[in-house]
């Protein structure tokens, strides 16, 4: 599966509308009013990729396949939602597996539409949402806790992790985000990371929910407020309108593109979450181009041939014998695989070869 984002947010600020013009769909319910959403809505987009048009060209493959990141809708979180308010909070868990947090603030005035704080302030409305990840992080972590303790006659690893739990309890008790944890770098702290997989330890970027006129002029005094609070956390702010971003659902790319451009904005809210997505996790595509599919797989940066291999099967990375690459441009400028090897730019990589963005990869195996 490819990249996971959990969006999340007080309610009625614009989740779902923003959910369902980011997937082109018009499943998830969005309406005036709060608590709009109860089940979680989950929709896979594809990661738009001009690169892959330009590689069908010369290999005229059956298919095409974009990487997908899937994108998941839920329940509005408020003040005191880990003691049941509002929708309570254990909708959270659909969101644990969520790479990154997608957070909506609301930064429009309209009377019409509810604010459940009663007036719109970005900061107070991430720092609700922000302590609410922080006690359930705090729930999960006590239930742990608990656990390991009737574990640990039989295990000596029960011990040292309940040591880290411990530390990590106090910190959070404190109202300070796992990601502020002095011991993360434990292995006994990943353990735990792994398994609990941590809300307030998750990366995060903040969609800034503003009215046409603001996104034309960028951005606007609740934007520069948000911006402000995400400086300090090396955070990213997407300025967009959920209102714009429904009226995009039925047009063309090119036709979205112009549109957009009319208003003053730049990129679609989903191309810039991508961007923001792939450029904070770290992330970047490789290619595989055949004549059944030209496919982008995403991966880490960074990584040895053999695990991106992997993401295709894990055969390949057991298997690993070698990397036939030849670089993007180059694929292009010698209209496929034969002209690029005729050219001499067809490489044979081994298992120490950090794969590069738009490589087109060949992976010869043997299991
Ligand atoms: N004026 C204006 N209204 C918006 C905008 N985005 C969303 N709304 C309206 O705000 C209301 C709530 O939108 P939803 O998308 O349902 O909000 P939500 O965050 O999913 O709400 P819950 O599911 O209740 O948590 C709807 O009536 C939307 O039409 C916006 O950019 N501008
Ligand atoms: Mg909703």
């Amino acid at each position: 599966m490819g990249l996971g984002v959990g969006i999340i947010g007080l309610p009625n600020v614009g989740k779902s509308t923003c959910f369902n013009a980011l997937t082109k769909a018009q499943n998830a319910q969005a309406q005036n009013y709060p608590f709009c959403t109860i089940e979680p809505n989950k929709a896979i987009v594809q990661v738009p990729d001009f690169r892959l048009a330009e590689l069908a060209k010369i290999v005229n493959p059956d298919k095409i396949q974009n990487s997908v990141i899937e994108f998941i809708d839920i329940a509005g979180l408020v003040r005191g939602a880990s003691k049941g308010e509002g929708l309570g909070n254990k909708f959270l868990s659909n969101i644990r597996e969520s790479e990154i947090i997608f957070h909506m603030i609301r930064c429009f005035d309209d009377e019409n539409i509810t604010h459940v704080e009663g007036a719109v302030d970005p900061k107070r409305d991430l720092e609700i949402i922000e302590t609410e990840l922080i006690y359930a992080d705090l729930s999960q972590l006590e239930k742990k806790i608990e656990k390991l303790s009737k574990q640990l006659k039989g295990s000596k690893e029960a011990g040292l992790i309940l040591g880290i739990a411990k530390d990590l309890l106090k910190h959070l008790e404190e109202l300070k985000p796992v990601r502020s944890f002095e011991q993360k770098d434990s292995e006994y702290f990943l353990e735990l990371d792994k398994e609990l997989r941590f809300l307030s330890n998750k990366e995060m970027i903040y969609g800034a929910n503003v009215d046409e006129e603001s996104l034309a002029e960028g951005s606007n005094d609740y934007v520069e407020s948000l911006k402000e609070y995400a400086k300090k956390l090396d955070r990213e702010v997407i300025v967009l309108c959920a209102k714009v971003e429904e009226e995009l659902i039925g047009l063309e790319d090119d036709e979205a593109k112009d549109f957009l451009n009319e208003l003053g904005a730049e990129d679609s809210g989903l191309e810039q979450i991508i961007k923001a997505s792939f450029s904070k996790l770290g992330l970047m595509s490789y290619f595989t181009a055949g004549k059944i599919e030209v496919r982008a797989w995403t991966i880490k940066k960074g990584i040895k041939a053999p695990k991106a291999a992997a993401v295709i099967h894990n055969d390949f990375e057991k298997g690993f014998i070698k990397a036939e690459v030849i670089s993007y441009d180059d694929f292009i400028t010698y209209e496929g695989e034969h002209g690029a090897k005729t050219a001499g730019k067809l490489r044979l990589e081994g298992k120490d070869y950090v794969v590069q963005d738009a490589d087109v990869m060949h992976f010869r195996f043997n299991v």
